[in-house]
């Protein structure tokens, strides 16, 4: 067919191919969640529902999207990393963006009453995004520690805080001016002798955040089958191997889960 003319717009299209060889790192976060977590009541410092949603949104997006490699999320945010090799869409820079967050994004809202029951859905939320390019393997687990230190030293933080104010009776302008120029030890001084907690036995999930990573699975079915001789269905248990995506609450930021899991990073995975 003979091109119209107003082909020639294509051509303002911006090529944004990304780099090759890198690892992409695609990072979404929720848009003024500060407030969206009031408005819905989250729990303070962190709500149950609102963690397992996010994480069943990554999840779905890891299954939907091709080559995702690990996710690692964190209170409003998650990073998604594409392997190195990926050639989806070209690996244009604004496919994965897009496709990442508007996934995200529906299947907050789509699984929204799975999680949050009787507590509705008061208006539509939204996420940002970036990419990152990382070259080396090294980068990317710099990356993923950077993301999950940024998850303890929050999370050590609002914990303080929030007994401070919930069981102390500070206001929050007391409470961070008694958590000025703290550092950690202190905080967990305070903690223990204050309140009689322990950081360490604190939820893996809220001092960890979450990492996603594909697993084989086995999985057990039972099976309606009918052998040639005989006339009736018989019932036989199959075991089938599935490969699945599965929440960790575990330090990435050591060499252990590294030599645990060694495929993630591997070259040709
Ligand atoms: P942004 O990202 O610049 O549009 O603004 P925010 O307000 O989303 O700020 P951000 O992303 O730095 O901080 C995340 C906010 O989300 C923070 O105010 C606390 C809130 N949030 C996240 N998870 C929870 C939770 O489990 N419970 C409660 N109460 N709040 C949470
Ligand atoms: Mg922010
Ligand atoms: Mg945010
Ligand atoms: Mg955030
Ligand atoms: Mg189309």
């Amino acid at each position: 067919m003979a091109k119209s003319k107003f082909e020639y717009v294509r051509g303002f299209e911006a090529d944004d191919a990304l780099l090759p060889n890198c690892w992409i790192v695609v990072r979404l976060d929720g848009r003024n969640f500060h407030r969206f977590a009031e408005q819905h009541e989250f729990k303070k410092p962190n709500d149950d529902r609102a963690l397992h949603l996010m994480t069943k949104c990554a999840q779905t997006v890891m299954q939907e999207l091709e080559d995702i490699a690990i996710a690692y999320g964190q209170s409003d945010e998650y990073s998604f990393v594409f392997k190195k090799k990926s050639k989806w869409f070209k690996r244009r820079a604004s496919k994965f963006m897009t496709h990442v967050v508007s996934q995200f994004a529906s299947s907050y809202v789509f699984y929204w009453k799975d999680y949050f029951k009787d507590q509705q859905l008061l208006y539509p939320p939204g996420f940002d995004g970036r990419i990152v390019l990382y070259p080396s393997d090294q980068n990317l687990k710099d990356y993923l520690s950077w993301r999950q230190a940024d998850c303890h030293i929050n999370n050590l933080y609002n914990t303080v805080f929030w007994m401070l104010v919930q069981r102390s009776g500070l206001t929050p302008v007391q409470a961070q001016d008694r958590l000025q120029g703290t550092l950690a030890g202190d905080k967990n001084e305070i903690l223990f002798s204050e309140f009689n907690i322990n950081y360490n036995n604190e939820p893996l999930m809220y001092r960890k955040g979450t990492v996603l990573i594909w697993q084989k699975v086995n999985e057990v079915i039972t099976k309606k089958i009918k052998l040639p001789k005989e006339t009736e269905e018989k019932e036989v248990e199959v075991t089938r191997t599935r490969t699945k995506v599965v929440p960790l609450h575990c330090d990435i930021i050591g060499d252990q889960f590294w030599e645990e899991y060694p495929e993630i990073l591997a070259e040709d995975s």
